[in-house]
């Protein structure tokens, strides 16, 4: 009898990466993954993006059970280059970077509870397989995360990752795109939570802005709740240009380390696509 969820069996390597385990896997632990898939397709077709639902297809995450990530990684990267490996939970930033840098998403090998469905602090399998990796089998979003890696790596040591993690949130985590077809998600946060997924795209509530690089590295943003506002994107290869053409350097010495906007700030620089409900017209400037 193994314990309720998974816990790394052995002491992480130096870059934190464990054995998956897959066989160890509890039929309670396959079928919570087949609950969370079936929510999750009740609500994101006409809200996720297609590039979402087609890696999702692409990688057919819906075989059954949690996905065996040696033969998940086997199908990513022929597309992409990508591989998923396991571990424990978050890892230290340079760790994280790394795996990035080097086309290797580090996802949680554990599963939520039954009574967790809906919200968990730490990202377990299925908010990183489910959430971020049909993603990485979209060839320009896959180069994007390797971007992002290798500016996570040229960052240690300049006092801004908040920044560089705000950066990660607004766009990988709680980022929307502004597709043909209207306002889709492409977020992972988004996209592994049923009811974040409904308020993003129909709530009038957040604000949602236009993507702008250095404007959402000076915003900060909320752990423990749905956004308050989204940024959205034009398209992956618009967010990728736009990364690869910053000068981080300038741009980290004009950043404080910290942040200048809270979550529901609109400034009058901002390009709107929706003032929310809940959002004061903040002129900017420090809080
Ligand atoms: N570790 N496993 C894991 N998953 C993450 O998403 C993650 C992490 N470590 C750091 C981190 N994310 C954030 O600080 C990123 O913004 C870098
Ligand atoms: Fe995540």
């Amino acid at each position: 009898m193994t314990a309720s969820y998974h816990r790394a069996s052995q002491p992480p390597s130096a870059d934190y990466t464990i054995p998956q385990d897959w066989e160890d896997y509890t039929a309670q632990e396959h079928n919570t993954w087949n609950i969370l898939y079936r929510r999750l397709m009740e609500v994101l077709p006409k809200r996720a993006d297609t590039a979402f639902l087609e890696g999702l297809k692409a990688l057919d995450l819906n075989k059954g059970g949690i996905p065996h990530f040696g033969r998940l990684s086997d199908e990513l990267e022929k597309l992409t280059g990508w591989r998923v490996v396991a571990v424990p939970g978050l890892v230290p930033d340079e760790v994280f970077f790394d795996h990035l840098a080097n086309r290797r998403f580090p996802a949680g090998n554990f599963i939520r509870q039954p009574d967790q469905l809906n919200y968990i602090q730490e990202p377990d399998v299925f908010h990183d397989v489910f959430g971020h990796v049909p993603m990485l089998a979209n060839p320009v979003f896959a180069d994007y995360m390797e971007a992002y890696g290798k500016g996570g790596l040229r960052a240690l040591g300049t006092g801004c990752l908040k920044n560089l993690a705000a950066l990660y949130w607004y766009t990988v985590e709680f980022g929307l795109i502004n597709s043909s077809e209207g306002m889709r998600i492409y977020g992972a946060g988004i996209v592994s939570s049923p009811a974040e997924s409904v308020f993003s795209i129909d709530a009038p509530d957040p604000n949602r802005i236009a993507y702008d690089t250095e404007r959402l590295m000076r915003t900060d943003y909320r752990i423990d709740d749905f956004q308050q506002t989204y940024f959205v994107i034009d398209s992956y290869e618009d967010l990728l240009e736009k990364t690869l053409n910053t000068d981080f350097g300038p741009l980290y010495e004009r950043l404080s380390g910290g942040f200048d906007y809270t979550p529901e700030t609109i400034l009058e620089t901002d390009k709107v696509f929706t003032q929310g409900t809940q959002a004061y017209a903040n002129k900017g400037g420090r809080f």
